[in-house]
């Protein structure tokens, strides 16, 4: 098949997911053409079968904010024309949905069926404020096919807007090779022998609860020898920085900014801390969970249906700094049990979320829309 995918180029949860399944999917023998205002983080190199497209983004006086969504519609169609796409897969609706639906009207020559991915605050969030509502709505309603990346968001989003669309469930994934031997990663030694690492990883947004992470931090590390890893950037960095300093642990706190692939890092850590006010899917979760790192998360979104409670992470209500920092604690110091839980991580990480089992699912969506 011929395939356009539209996503977020920086980092995120959703551009990764885009790329891993447009470099799966072109391995699997499809044209893939990725269509964004930049490379996307994780397209490092061009594999056989990938192209990648750029929106023309030009300043001009007149137009104070630069309609971004109009250029992205007219390069949508310019390369569905080029590459004779036949479906145009666009990931967060927000404005990819909306933009996808007026470039499938400038080409009606081709049919092209656009696909709408849905990630999480897309609905949660940004996609359900005022003044993007009424287009999230008409953009999943005309989509030819629309996916969630859990049951959490797919009724969250029939809850929260007023749509009848058909909406399938396919999970994220993982490629459990990348975890069997992952790159050694570059990050300082520990200072002693006996020294635990914890680790947060996110674009550091409100939603992502960064004072929780450091506040849980803090108890852990007043009763063990514990340091923490934050990896990403983003506007609450420094609220994250201005808290370590307050809780007096920030000689114990390493900001290690963006890194383009976390599996590498994950492996030097012994806990993942995950506290977030909502989660569509919680992609980092999954990827801890591959690399054999417990995670202490909010039992919140679709958090639930990655993380087994008791088994391979342990979960707890939303802002409950306490429970979750005596949960880290039982793990941290308890190596018996941090190792099962590492290893029942593994095993439901390559079992029920692996590449090969969720790519086949988006390439059916695709069949049934183009049938
Ligand atoms: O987590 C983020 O803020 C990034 C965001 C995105 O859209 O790039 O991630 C969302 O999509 C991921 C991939 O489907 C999900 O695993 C994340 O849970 C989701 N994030 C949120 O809902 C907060």
């Amino acid at each position: 098949m011929r395939i356009g995918i539209s996503c977020y180029a920086s980092h995120g949860g959703s551009g990764v997911v885009a790329t891993e399944l447009g470099k799966h999917l072109a391995a699997r023998g499809h044209n893939v053409a990725f269509i964004s205002y930049a490379i996307p983080l994780r397209l490092t190199e061009l594999p056989p079968r990938v192209t990648c497209h750029e929106v023309e983004i030009e300043e001009y006086p007149l137009l104070q904010n630069f309609p971004y969504t109009l250029a992205l519609a007219s390069k949508m169609a310019e390369v569905a024309r080029m590459k004779k796409l036949q479906v145009l897969h666009i990931h967060y609706a927000i404005p990819f949905a909306a933009a996808a639906l007026l470039a499938k009207d400038i080409v009606p020559e081709l049919n092209l069926k656009v696909i709408t991915t849905l990630h999480g605050t897309d609905i949660t969030l940004v996609g359900n404020n005022a003044s993007f509502k009424p287009v999230t709505a008409l953009a999943i309603e005309r989509s030819d096919a629309v996916t969630a990346v859990s049951h959490f968001l797919k009724d969250e989003t029939y809850r929260q807007f007023a749509v009848t669309k058909k909406i399938d469930v396919i999970y994220n994934f993982i490629d459990p090779a990348e975890y069997d031997n992952p790159i050694s990663p570059c990050i300082p030694p520990c200072d002693s022998p006996h020294q635990v690492t914890l680790m947060h990883i996110s674009n550091f947004r409100p939603v992502k609860r960064i004072g929780d992470v450091i506040r849980i931090f803090a108890k852990v590390a007043a009763k063990i020898d514990a340091r923490l890893l934050l990896v990403g950037d983003g506007p609450d960095v420094s609220i994250a920085a201005q808290m370590a300093r307050d809780l007096a642990v920030v000689d114990r706190v390493i900001f290690l900014g963006v890194v383009n692939r976390v599996s590498s890092l994950l492996r030097a850590a012994d806990l993942l801390l995950l506290p977030s006010e909502t989660e569509g899917f919680g992609l980092v979760a999954l990827e801890a969970m591959a690399s054999g790192v417990p995670v202490v998360a909010s039992d919140v979104g679709g958090l639930p249906e990655v993380i087994e409670h008791g088994s391979c992470g342990y979960l707890a209500p939303v802002g409950d700094v306490e429970q979750m920092a005596s949960y880290a604690l039982k793990l941290l110091s308890d190596c018996p049990l941090r190792k099962s839980f590492a290893e029942a991580g593994r095993k439901r990480a390559a079992q029920s979320f692996p590449a090969q089992q969720i790519v086949p699912q988006y390439e059916g969506i695709y069949k049934r829309v183009l049938s």
